[in-house]
């Protein structure tokens, strides 16, 4: 399939599960809090909500589909944007714990990690720093000795239930030039099919560093893979978000941001809300001439089955 040179998708990844509570006043963790900052997420411009839940009480991920189920309806209700359920939850969660909100829901995206990996969270834990809650500081530093697990059998099971079963199609989570040949490889079986949405992620521990060297040679790598069957987006971790998702976007892709991926608006500044960074993002894309995506042009652009076919 061709694809012709096309709108900006901005995708707000709301509140992940590697920021802890005490970084951020503005991390969202609450199912109202969650939903609120989606909401103004996409009234700002992002097209992709990229969603991951927290227990309501103190914070700490969780992979509860009844938890999700507390903001989903009502960001659906109040928006048009595509719902994205994290398939990758956090690396200390079982695969089966990490797949049951989406298998519920059905929604028309889910994440897709594309292999197993180091993902290093713990240096985030900075010394003199005070926690709101004792498993901040235990969680980060069980990162030190945790493998993120992606089997090649765990993203087939993933591929066959939820994209088979359920027609939901993916944002590729790539950390390195070798998960792009992971998913070659499931690209050539026919088990994925174009066109292909591919997130370079950059900054993680564990994978790719954040600069732009490496940014062009993941896009080098993918357009030799794929051709012209993929689009790519870039998230980068930490300081160079915008930076680097600023120089995807002049290469012809597609940007994500949210307080995931970073907690700052710019140097020492926090971002107050996910919309404030929507917002910047689309200031300057706006200022580069690149028009952003509505949330049913990031739907013809990917092919997905429609906000009406979900289960939530
Ligand atoms: N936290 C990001 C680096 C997922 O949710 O599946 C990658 C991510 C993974 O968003
Ligand atoms: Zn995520």
């Amino acid at each position: 399939m061709k694809i012709m040179k096309n709108k900006v998708i901005i995708t707000c990844a709301v509140t992940g599960s590697v920021h802890t509570p005490s970084m951020s006043p503005y991390l969202p963790v609450t199912p109202d809090q969650i939903a609120e900052q989606a909401i103004a997420a996409a009234e700002a411009g992002a097209s992709i909500l990229h969603l991951h839940a927290r227990n309501p009480a103190d914070g700490r991920p969780t992979a509860d589909p009844a938890v999700f189920m507390q903001f989903l309806p009502r960001i659906k209700q109040a928006t048009d944007a595509v719902i994205n359920i994290s398939t990758g939850g956090s690396s200390l969660m079982t695969l089966d714990d990490r797949l049951a909100a989406s298998l519920q829901a059905q929604p028309e995206m889910c994440s897709l990690n594309m292999g197993s990996m180091n993902f290093g969270i713990f240096p985030l834990a900075k010394p003199g720093m005070e926690w709101q809650h004792e498993w901040e500081p235990q969680l980060l530093e069980a990162t030190r000795g945790t493998i993120f697990k992606n089997t090649f059998a765990d993203i087939e099971g993933i591929l066959k239930r939820l994209g088979e079963g359920c027609g939901t199609r993916f944002e590729f989570e790539c950390y390195d030039v070798g998960h792009l040949y992971s998913l070659k490889h499931f690209y050539d079986r026919g088990l994925v099919k174009g066109p292909l949405f591919i997130q370079f992620v950059l900054g993680i521990l564990g994978g790719i560093g954040a600069d732009p060297d490496n940014l062009s040679h993941m896009k080098r790598i993918a357009d030799k893979l794929f051709g012209d069957d993929y689009r790519f987006s870039v998230l980068a971790a930490g300081r160079q978000q915008m930076q680097l998702i600023t120089m995807g976007a002049a290469m012809g892709g597609n940007v994500r941001v949210g307080l995931e991926d970073s907690l700052y608006l710019g140097r020492g500044e926090l971002a107050k809300s996910n919309a404030d960074q929507v917002s910047r993002i689309r200031t300057i894309l706006e200022a580069l001439s690149l028009e952003v995506a509505t949330p049913d042009e990031a739907r013809t652009m990917l092919a997905l089955k429609g906000g009406d076919r979900v289960s939530f």
